[in-house]
């Protein structure tokens, strides 16, 4: 039996040219500044996302810590969404390393932060209070069902949170999937922003790291705080190389994974019991809550045992990622195996 894998689009091993481009990648000591490799993916990501200069890194949540450390002091108190990825997966690093508060207030379903609500937490200047130096955003919106934040959403909630002072981070780990959706070149959705971070690693198929993008001061800034966290690395044009590669040929592909995703969508909807909005699927990211018959858990090792691998978000939701390893008749045979165990669970 073929096992489908859509727990996550990191899942993606990297391609053959990714690998030629990995065996052959120039290499030098990048703590020195002297990789090639790693300084050509830093120039192509810092111009694709229109910012000044880029920093790369291991993970996207090193990438997310560094924002904090590099916008903030320990003792300040930053802005995130309840569902933020910041919140809720990245270990409280931000709170634990950056000595930073996390003040959340409500995503709505499409991941975005209302302008009353971030102005009614930002703190004013009192002997009390800690204060707000950070605003964060995610698009696209992982637990918000791979929503996507508009050029107009962000520009209009950047605006707000600088009337203030605030400078804004975007945790854009997936921001090419919300550029493809929309049909805009990504340096229009991160514009705005004064930092953003993408990931190589997720559905553009790269074996390791994200970059962190910014004006040079920060990148400089960012650049010593990635030493003392332990992510400077030496000759890590070997993993950058498939970096770039993900960056100039993966992209458009991503229009696939969410062709994907709507067709399991549409598919799911029409199984009695389990429960979805199929309109609310922009992306890769499918949502769903499993039938009320087990539990969430115990349905998703059925769907295990049946070749379909996803991921548990408590409760009986569910969550399944396409990606490029999986095809649009993969997912005609997923929407046939989770219809046979919805009708064996009757
Ligand atoms: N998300 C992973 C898991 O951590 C849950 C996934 O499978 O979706 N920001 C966002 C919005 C993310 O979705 C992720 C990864 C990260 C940051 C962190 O990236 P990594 O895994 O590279 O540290």
């Amino acid at each position: 039996m073929k096992i489908i894998d859509l727990r996550s689009d990191t899942i993606t091993p990297p391609t053959e040219e990714m690998r030629r481009a990995m065996v052959e990648a120039e290499v030098g000591d990048d703590v020195f500044g002297e990789d090639p490799t790693v300084n050509r993916l830093e120039a192509l990501a810092a111009q694709v996302m229109g910012k000044e200069a880029a920093l790369f890194a291991p993970s996207g949540t090193m990438t997310n810590l560094i924002a904090v450390l590099t916008h903030t002091r320990p003792g300040d108190e930053i802005i995130v969404g309840n569902e933020a990825h910041m919140f809720w997966y990245e270990v409280g690093g931000a709170s634990a390393l950056g000595g930073v508060i996390m003040r959340t207030i409500p995503n709505d379903e499409d991941g975005r932060l209302a302008p009353e609500s971030v102005e009614q937490v930002i703190r004013m200047e009192n002997v009390h209070f800690p204060p707000t130096t950070l605003l964060c955003l995610e698009n696209t919106h992982n637990r918000c069902g791979g929503a996507v934040l508009t050029p107009e959403y962000t520009g209009s909630i950047v605006q707000l949170a600088h009337q203030y002072g605030l400078p804004v981070h975007l945790d854009g780990a997936r921001i090419f999937n919300a550029a493809v959706a929309l049909n805009v070149p990504v340096s229009e959705l991160v514009r705005p922003a004064d930092s953003v971070c993408f990931c190589v690693s997720k559905g553009l198929s790269a074996p390791v790291g994200s970059l962190i993008c910014g004006t040079q001061e920060f990148v400089r800034r960012a650049r010593k705080w990635r030493k003392m966290l332990g992510g400077g690395m030496r000759q890590v044009g070997v993993i950058a190389a498939a970096g770039i590669v993900a960056v100039q040929k993966m992209v458009d592909r991503l229009a696939e994974d969410h062709t994907n995703a709507r067709k399991l969508a549409e598919g799911l909807a029409g199984i009695p019991g389990i429960s979805l909005r199929p309109d609310k699927v922009p992306t890769n990211i499918v949502n769903f809550e499993s039938p009320a018959a087990i539990s969430g858990p115990e349905f998703i090792q059925r769907m295990h045992a049946q070749g379909v691998k996803v991921t548990n978000r408590g409760g009986r939701k569910v969550r399944a990622v396409t990606n490029r390893m999986v095809s649009a008749t993969d997912i005609d045979e997923v929407l046939a195996r989770i219809g046979r165990l919805v009708k064996e669970l009757g």
